[in-house]
C-alpha cells in the first residue's frame, strides 16, 4: 500500500528544496503535501495553526515526515496528536541507508543507529504511559514497551560485539579484495545529481543476454552489457548533505561498498552555479578518500547538460584546473535526455580494459 505523505520542511532548506524533497521521494515515492515551517514550536515542532489544519484533513494522509531533527518529546507529542507515523530527518535518512545497505556491517550499523535513536523515544513513551497519557505507541501497552526497551538494550550490546568482530575480519579482507566477477561500477554524487536516472538509463537500455546471476554487495545493482562485456552498476546511497552526526558511522558503512568497485562514476549536476559544482566535487573527493577509495579510475559525469549552454566549457576548464589529481575522465551527459550515454559507457569500458591489461 502506498502511503500518503505530508512533508514539513524548515525554512533553512529553502535553497535546496529539491534535494530535501528528493530524500522523501526516495523512500515514499511521492509527496501528498508540503508544509513550510518558519518557526518551529517548542512542544511539538509544528506550529499550532498548522497542527489544526493537519488534524482537519486527517483522513487524507498517513505519514508526517519532518525534515529536521526533533526531540524525542516532540515526536511523542506529535504521535499523541495524530496517531500516525511520524518520521524526522534522521529516521528518514536511516531508511534511505537501509535501502542501499548490502554488507552485514552496514546493516548492523544502521540497526545500531536506529536503536540509539529509538531508546530516548521509548524512555519518553514509558514516562508518558506511567502518567496514563499514551496508549498504543509502538503497538503496545506499558509492559510491552518496558520489554521493548530491555530487548533493545541487549540487542545493542550484541550488535556492538558483532561489529567489533567484523572489523577484525575486515582488516584481513581489505588486503585481498573480494572477487566479484564482472567489473563493478559505483555511481556516486550528491542527492538529486541524477544518479538514479543515469542508473535506470544504463540498465534499461542494455539488452540482457540471458538471466546470468551476478555477485554484488548492493541491493541497488543492475547489469549492463556493452560491446560484448558485462558490467555491474551500483546506484549508491550517494552523498547526503547535513547527515546528523549520530549516524555518520552508518553512512560510511553504507558507502563502503564503493571500495570494492573497480571504477567510480561521480555524477555532478552541471546546471548549478560553478562554485557549487566545484565545492561538490571537492567534498566528494574528500568523502571518497575518507572511506578509503584510492587508485581507482574516477569518471566525472557532468549531468543535466540539457539545461546548460556554453558555461559547460568554462566549467570543464575549472574542474581540470582544480581536480586533475582526482578524476581520470570527464564527460558531459544528460541522463534524462540520453545525451552522451554511449560515450560514457565506452570510456568506462576502455578504462576498465586498460586496468585489466596492467
Ligand atoms: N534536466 C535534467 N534533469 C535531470 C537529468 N538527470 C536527472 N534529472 C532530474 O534530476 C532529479 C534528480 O534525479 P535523480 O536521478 O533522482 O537523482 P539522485 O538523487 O542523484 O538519484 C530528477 O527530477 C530527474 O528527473 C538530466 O540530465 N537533465
Ligand atoms: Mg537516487
Amino acid at each position: 500500500m502506498t502511503k500518503s505523505v505530508v512533508v514539513a520542511i524548515p525554512k533553512k532548506y529553502r535553497n535546496r528544496l529539491d534535494e530535501e524533497l528528493s530524500l522523501v521521494n526516495e523512500v515514499y515515492g511521492s509527496i501528498h503535501d508540503i508544509v513550510f515551517i518558519s518557526k518551529p514550536n517548542y512542544k511539538h515542532y509544528i506550529p499550532v495553526p498548522k497542527i489544526d489544519e493537519l488534524k482537519k484533513r486527517k483522513d487524507s494522509w498517513d505519514t508526517l515526515v519532518i525534515l529536521d531533527l526533533l526531540k524525542p518529546r516532540q515526536i511523542i507529542e506529535l504521535y499523541r496528536l495524530f496517531r500516525k507515523e511520524i518520521v524526522d530527518r534522521l529516521e528518514l535518512i536511516l531508511k534511505i541507508f537501509a535501502l542501499h545497505a548490502g554488507s552485514k556491517e552496514a546493516k548492523l550499523q544502521i540497526e545500531l543507529a536506529r536503536i540509539r535513536h529509538e531508546l530516548p523515544l521509548i524512555r519518553e513513551a514509558i514516562r508518558y504511559m506511567k502518567l496514563g497519557e499514551l496508549h498504543g505507541y509502538l503497538g503496545g501497552g506499558r509492559y510491552a514497551i518496558d520489554k521493548y526497551y530491555r530487548v533493545a538494550k541487549s540487542r545493542m550490546a550484541r550488535i556492538r560485539r558483532e561489529l567489533d568482530e567484523l572489523r577484525r575480519i575486515r582488516e584481513i579482507r581489505r588486503h585481498s579484495r573480494k572477487k566479484l566477477g564482472f567489473p563493478h561500477i559505483s555511481i556516486v554524487g550528491y542527492t538529486c545529481a541524477g544518479k538514479t536516472t543515469l542508473f535506470n538509463r544504463l540498465v534499461n537500455e542494455s539488452k540482457p543476454e540471458g538471466p546470468e546471476p551476478f555477485t554484488t554487495l548492493s541491493p541497488k545493482a543492475g547489469s549492463v552489457s556493452y560491446n560484448g562485456s558485462k558490467y555491474i552498476f551500483i546506484d549508491t546511497v550517494g552523498f547526503i548533505r547535513d547527515i546528523p552526526h549520530e549516524i555518520i558511522e552508518a553512512f560510511y558503512a553504507t558507502l563502503e561498498e564503493i571500495i570494492y568497485s573497480d571504477l567510480v562514476v561521480n555524477v555532478v549536476d552541471a546546471s548549478k552555479n560553478i562554485n557549487d559544482v566545484l565545492n561538490e566535487i571537492r567534498e566528494s573527493k574528500r568523502i571518497l578518500t575518507n572511506i578509503g577509495v584510492h587508485g581507482k579510475p574516477v569518471v566525472i559525469a557532468l549531468n543535466k547538460i540539457d539545461l546548460v549552454n556554453d558555461k559547460i566549457v568554462i566549467l570543464m576548464d575549472k574542474i581540470a584546473e582544480n581536480f586533475n589529481d582526482y578524476y581520470t575522465e570527464i564527460i558531459p551527459i544528460s541522463a534524462k535526455k540520453s545525451i552522451n550515454i554511449d560515450k560514457l559507457l565506452s570510456k568506462i569500458s576502455s578504462l576498465l580494459n586498460d586496468n585489466i591489461e596492467k
